[in-house]
C-alpha cells in the first residue's frame, strides 16, 4: 500500500523551467515515480531537445514544448497542443522563475516588473489555462515553486521576494478557490541549493557562501536531488488532503534563529 500511495505511474507532468536546475531534479524524480515529463524551456529548441534526451537516458519518458511562461497567448497554444498529443495535463509544476540580485534602491522598474512577471504573474497564467481540464476531470495537483524568501528577506533580492512572498499566497488562494474540485494546490520551498542560480554566490570565498553553511542547520548547501521527495509527494495521493501548504525543503534555516559563526 504505501509504495503505491507514491506511484505516478500514467500521469502527466508539466514542469516548468525543467531544462536544468531544480526543475530538473524534480522532474527526474517525477519520472522515475513513473510519470510522463512534459519538458518547458523558452531559451532555445535545442537545450530542451538536449534535456528530453537526459531524461530518457534515465529511463524517463519525456516530450519538450519550448514556451513563454509569462506569454499568455503561447501558453493557451501550448497547453492545448499538449493535452491533445500527450494527454490531460494531472501535475502542473510552476518553477520557472529568474532572480535580479539589485539593491531596491538601484533597481530598474522594468526588471522588477520582469522579475514579478516571470516569477509570480506565470504561475497564474499556466495555472489558469491547465486546471480547466482539471477541473472538468475532477482531479488533479499544481505545485508552485516558492523559496525561503516567501519567508525572509534578504540584502539585494526584494523584487524576487516579494515575488514569491507573493507565490505563497497565490498558492493558499488557488488551494480555497480549487479544493472543492479535487484540486491540491501546494508550494514547495528550497532553501538553499547548489544551482546555475546560487552559483555567483556559492564561489569560493564569497561571504555568503559561509554564511549559508552556518545559517542552516544541515551545515550545507543543497543537492537538487534533495528535492525530488517532496515533489513526488505532493504530486501523489499521498497528498490527497494536503491544500495549501508550504513544504519548506531548507536543512532546517527557518526553524532557527542561526548562531554565531565561532559555534558549533
Ligand atoms: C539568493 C538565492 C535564493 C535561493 C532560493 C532560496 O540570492 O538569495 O538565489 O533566492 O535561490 O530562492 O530559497
Amino acid at each position: 500500500m504505501s509504495t503505491e500511495l507514491f506511484n505516478l505511474t500514467g500521469k502527466t507532468v508539466l514542469v516548468t523551467g525543467s531544462t536544468h536546475g531544480l526543475g530538473m531534479a524534480m522532474a527526474k524524480g517525477l519520472g522515475k515515480a513513473g510519470a510522463t515529463i512534459v519538458v518547458n524551456g523558452n531559451s532555445s529548441q535545442q537545450k530542451i531537445d538536449d534535456a528530453v534526451k537526459l531524461y530518457e537516458r534515465e529511463g524517463i519518458k519525456a516530450v519538450g514544448y519550448k514556451f513563454n511562461v509569462t506569454d499568455e497567448r503561447q501558453v493557451i497554444d501550448a497547453v492545448s497542443k499538449i493535452q491533445s498529443k500527450v494527454g490531460p495535463i494531472d501535475i502542473l509544476v510552476n518553477n520557472a522563475g529568474i532572480i535580479k540580485r539589485t539593491p531596491l534602491e538601484k533597481m530598474e522598474v522594468a526588471d522588477f516588473k520582469e522579475v514579478i512577471d516571470v516569477d509570480l504573474v506565470s504561475p497564474f497564467i499556466v495555472s489558469k489555462h491547465v486546471v480547466k481540464t482539471m477541473m472538468a476531470r475532477k482531479q488533479g495537483k499544481i505545485i508552485n515553486i516558492c523559496s525561503m524568501m516567501s519567508e525572509l528577506g534578504r540584502n539585494t533580492v526584494g523584487a524576487y521576494a516579494a515575488a514569491k512572498g507573493g507565490l505563497k499566497m497565490l498558492t493558499q488562494n488557488m488551494a480555497t478557490e480549487w479544493a472543492k474540485h479535487n484540486i491540491q494546490v501546494n508550494g514547495i520551498g528550497p532553501g538553499y541549493f547548489a544551482t546555475s542560480q546560487t552559483a555567483p554566490i556559492r564561489v569560493d570565498g564569497h561571504p555568503f557562501n559561509e554564511f549559508i553553511v552556518n545559517r542552516t542547520p544541515a551545515a550545507k548547501w543543497g543537492d537538487p536531488d534533495d528535492l525530488a521527495g517532496a515533489a513526488i509527494f505532493l504530486a501523489s495521493r499521498a497528498s490527497d488532503f494536503v491544500n495549501g501548504h508550504i513544504l519548506y525543503v531548507d536543512g532546517g534555516i527557518l526553524a532557527t534563529i542561526g548562531k554565531p559563526s565561532n559555534e558549533n
